[in-house]
């Protein structure tokens, strides 16, 4: 696994992110070392699997990049499920192609390079956005929840992790300030901070953790309910 160097260096202008040849190339240790809790999600992820996906069910890892949770999920499921692994990532795509193992005695994976906003969910026991739904332009974010709602079993259930954003100040200034605590603590320097925050600032639209949990409501589901948080992080638990 490579080490992500990408905004060690000043930049003259710092792009747009986007998830090209040489962010595939660090992920996984961009993503552990910028997400915290990113490997507890994952792991409960796994026992969240376990526990609603049936029998000869479908499985939804909707913007999987490498497919990390494709593979802790197709660990936990009865092998005559099927997992649907998303991205609209070529480089993404034809990496986690390479990556996964055949196998009879797990779930089969059809790994699709797709807009997630146009594709087809059917007979779901469970989906997954797994720090995803933020990538999507706000207006485009209930079209796409409604589409999962309906391609839900009853009872079946939605994984929605996100980075958020706080409804006071002082609150988004402390939670920010402890995540770059975190990166720092995890080698970041201040210039790489600061760099990939710019990159960001257009493509990653954090909302607050109320909106969410109003949108789920609206869209019919009947729980929705944060399972977890840590600093600016969280992850949410939506049933039908
Ligand atoms: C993990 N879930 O490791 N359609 C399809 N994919 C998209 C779209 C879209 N409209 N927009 C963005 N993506 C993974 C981590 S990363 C999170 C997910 C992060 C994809 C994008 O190409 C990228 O691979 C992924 O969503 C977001 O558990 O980097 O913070």
């Amino acid at each position: 696994m490579d080490k992500d160097t990408i905004y060690s260096m000043p930049l003259a202008k710092v792009g747009d992110f986007r998830f090209d040849e040489q962010v595939v190339q660090v992920f996984p240790d961009m993503i552990e070392r910028s997400v915290p809790g990113y490997g507890s999600i994952l792991s409960m992820i796994g026992e969240l699997a376990a526990r609603y996906v049936g029998e000869r069910s479908h499985v939804y890892d909707l913007g999987c990049s490498l497919g990390a949770c494709t593979k802790v999920i197709r660990g936990r499921i009865p092998a005559n499920c099927h997992i649907h692994a998303i991205d609209s990532s070529q480089a993404m795509i034809e990496s986690l192609r390479r990556a996964l193992e055949p196998s009879e005695d797990l779930a089969t994976v059809e790994v699709e390079k797709a807009d997630i906003r146009d594709v087809t969910i059917d007979k779901a026991s469970l989906c997954v956005l797994n720090f995803t739904l933020q990538f999507i332009a706000p207006e485009g974010r209930e079209a796409l929840l409604e589409r999962i709602f309906h391609g839900l079993n009853l009872g079946g259930a939605l994984v929605l992790s996100e980075k958020i954003c706080f409804p006071q100040e002082n609150q988004q200034e402390l939670l920010t300030d402890l995540h770059h605590s975190f990166k720092r603590a995890n080698g970041y320097s201040d210039l790489e901070i600061a760099q990939k925050r710019t990159a960001l600032e257009k493509t990653l639209i954090p909302e607050t953790l109320e909106t969410h949990l109003k949108r789920l409501e609206r869209v019919g589901f009947s729980v929705a309910t944060c399972w977890f948080q840590c600093f600016n992080f969280v992850s949410i638990l939506a049933i039908k």
